[in-house]
């Protein structure tokens, strides 16, 4: 009874490994043979940690009491025998519940205290500081302890109606949504702000991130979640039960944040058991059900085969019990597959893509090292071979020509260096341009445009304003990288020409793909202006909140953008000291076999058969790189089956 996510998980789990094996082989590779240079161990640093540290966010998102922590039990917990998240009728899930597992520390749990709303600091910020949390220490192997720990999600506590208000529980204007109050004139707030679980399983250690939500309201009421967590999501899962199908406060949560093209979205059509009737036929309940499907999938505007029509309650009992054909029943399954099938795959893909284009990268610059080399010995050859048959004046000749060539050599340095300070100013005037100020500047004038009040009915216009002019910034950082290129390709040509070197500019990261992250944090933002749910973001902190994290993302794709050129220009100059090493390194070996051939006779043949074998050795060596990255890029490709060296331990779930 394993489940399907098990199996694709250890296979994209099993491929990371290997395929980081394989890069590890190509990083000493190029070490051994001094082929590396500073910018390329940055990428290969950098393709190493995605591949080990990358995770895959899954969020459950629902009306409360759809089942949302039932089905997380059924999938993830099953093997403890038991419930371990609370799952009870009405509201239960108090806060959002973050499970993932990192190994570097304990098993635990770790609550944040609500209170923390009002200090106006974002979840981001106090993820990094242990003390703002309270740590419970969980035991993996004690199901019972587990359970009652556990419990403190649904915990609350009764406050004021004026903290309630200060805690963004309390509205005037929507007195509906209001908790009710109680006869010592108090009401019921959540006691946590969020939860972190961090717990040793073997989904969550192979990189899967589970993000169970409180239904009702809450989501609307931490900000973090809808602005930050739900659009990083690679993929929702969002529950209906089966007997109500769409209701109006599901399409509202639907709409509003899981509304979003781009996201991949499940549907689950929980509790299908409930539609069992003993005075009806099997077939009956079935055609009920598919109806029910298509109902629900046209309400929401989804093909039909994304809803999935299940009992997270029998799936739950079916593995705790060990029950095949009652899990199969229960329709579990068939959501698992759908998620092995599809959400973990596109994850995979985007990593063998990432993986195959950095070693094809390195593999250019590498060759182009080794061909350089060769280029050096030809000529080296040219002239020893010239040298047979010579005299010794001859020989002297040629010792003043390298002496010549060296000082020429000397000249081309001080263009170079030319070069590289219009280059390095260019790059800083670039870095200013995409830099944090320039964006907290830009950033600032927009919220000063509306009065400080990101959903007043005037910001959407503003908002707009704002990111037309970060297309703009983004646009004239691409118009001053080309004209980085242009300087840089007419320099190339000329030291080429007239010094023989093999320099060959690469061409410029493209910065259009900015564009696109643009459009979509001004599509997850603007979502939240201006909307029926704009009261609820008007408190106090939450224009604070929503300022830092808006500043927060923009500043990553700006500096992503600015670091992209500058790597770009980083490995263009990278080039330049490479040829210019093994340039002196060529005067050198050049200037030591004359001396030598000039102080004993017989040298000269015996120099020319080893700069012949130096050059057969970087031939073999091309082959050896040539064998590393393909094997490398065969392993990245193969995203279909894992390396059976490397077979996963198969973990029975039930
Ligand atoms: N009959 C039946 N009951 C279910 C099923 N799934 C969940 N339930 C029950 O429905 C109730 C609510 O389930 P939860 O998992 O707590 O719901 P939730 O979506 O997490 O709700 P909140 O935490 O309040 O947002 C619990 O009593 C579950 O046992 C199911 O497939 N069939
Ligand atoms: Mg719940």
């Amino acid at each position: 009874m394993q489940s399907s996510l098990v199996t694709t998980l250890e296979t994209l789990s099993a491929w990371r490994h290997e395929v980081d094996r394989r890069v590890g082989v190509f990083v000493r590779f190029l070490a051994d043979h001094d082929l590396a240079d500073p910018t390329q161990a940055e990428l290969l640093a950098g393709l190493r940690a995605r591949l080990t540290s990358e995770r895959i966010l899954l969020a459950f998102v629902a009306e409360f009491s759809r089942g949302k922590s039932e089905l997380i039990n059924a999938i993830f917990f099953a093997a403890a025998g038991r419930r371990v998240m609370p799952a009870t009728p009405g509201r239960t899930t108090m806060c959002p519940v973050e499970l993932f597992h990192d190994p570097a520390l304990p098993p635990r749990l770790a609550l944040l205290p609500i209170e923390t709303r009002l200090a106006g600091l974002s979840l981001a910020e106090l993820r990094g500081r242990d003390d703002a949390w309270q740590q419970l220490p969980l035991d993996p192997a004690d199901a019972d302890g587990l359970e009652r720990t556990l419990a403190a999600v649904t915990r609350t506590r009764r406050v004021a109606v004026d903290e309630a208000r200060a805690l963004g529980f309390w509205h005037e204007d929507r007195p509906e949504d209001n908790p009710p109050v109680g006869a010592d004139g108090r009401v019921e707030v959540p006691a946590w702000r969020h939860a972190l679980i961090n717990f040793p399983h073997e989904l969550l250690s192979r990189g899967l991130v589970v993000l169970d939500t409180p239904g009702l309201n809450a989501i609307g009421a931490e900000p973090e979640l809808t602005l930050s967590l739900l659009p990083s999501a690679h993929a929702c899962v969002f529950l209906l039960a089966a007997d109500t199908g769409v209701t109006r406060s599901d399409l509202a949560i639907w709409r509003e944040h899981l509304g979003a093209d781009g996201l991949e979205r499940f549907v689950v059509l929980n509790k299908i058991d409930t539609l069992a009737d003993p005075l009806v036929a099997a077939a009956t309940v079935a055609a009920q059900i598919e109806r029910q499907r298509e109902l629900s999938a046209a309400a929401l505007g989804l093909p039909r085969s994304r809803v999935f029509p299940l009992s997270a309650r029998d799936a739950l009992a079916a593995r705790v019990a060990g029950d095949a054909g009652a899990l199969a029943r229960s329709r579990l399954p068939e959501l698992e597959a759908a998620l092995s099938a599809e959400l973990i795959p596109r994850q995979h893909e985007v990593l063998a893509h990432a993986a195959a284009g950095s070693a094809q990268q390195m593999r250019s610059a590498a060759a182009r090292r080794l061909a350089d080399r060769r280029r050096q010995l030809a000529e080296q050859l040219l002239e020893l071979r010239g040298l047979r048959g010579k005299s010794t004046a001859k020989v002297r000749l040629m010792l003043e020509r390298i002496d010549a060539e060296s000082d020429e050599f000397d000249g081309c340095l001080k263009r170079l260096s030319a070069l590289r300070a219009v280059q390095s100013r260019q790059l800083s005037e670039l870095g200013a341009r995409l830099g944090s100020d320039a964006l907290r500047t830009e950033v600032a004038a927009m919220l000063s445009a509306i009065g400080g009040l990101p959903f007043s009915g005037a910001s959407r216009e503003s908002f707009a304003t704002l990111f037309k002019r970060l297309r703009a910034a983004l646009g004239d950082a691409a118009a001053r990288t080309d004209e980085m290129r242009r300087m840089l390709d007419s320099s190339f040509v000329q030291l080429n020409t007239e010094h023989g070197f093999a320099f060959a500019l690469q061409p410029p990261p493209p910065l259009t793909r900015y564009d696109d992250e643009l459009d979509t944090l001004e599509q997850n933002y603007g979502r939240y202006l201006g909307l029926a749910q704009g009261w609820r973001m008007a408190l106090p902190g939450f224009a604070e909140q929503f300022r830092r994290m808006l500043v927060a993302k923009l500043r990553v794709v700006f500096e992503s953008a600015s670091h992209d050129v500058e790597v770009w220009s980083k490995s263009q100059s990278a080039q330049v000291d490479e040829q210019l090493r093994e340039r002196r390194r060529a005067f050198r070996r050049r200037r030591e076999a004359l001396e030598r051939i000039q102080a004993a006779s017989g040298e000269l043949e015996a120099r020319i058969a080893e700069v012949e074998l130096q050059d057969a050795h970087l031939v073999a060596l091309h082959g050896a790189l040539d064998r590393v990255v393909d094997e490398l890029v065969t392993a990245a490709r193969d995203t279909t089956a894992a390396d059976s060296a490397h077979a996963p331990l198969v973990l029975d779930a039930a």
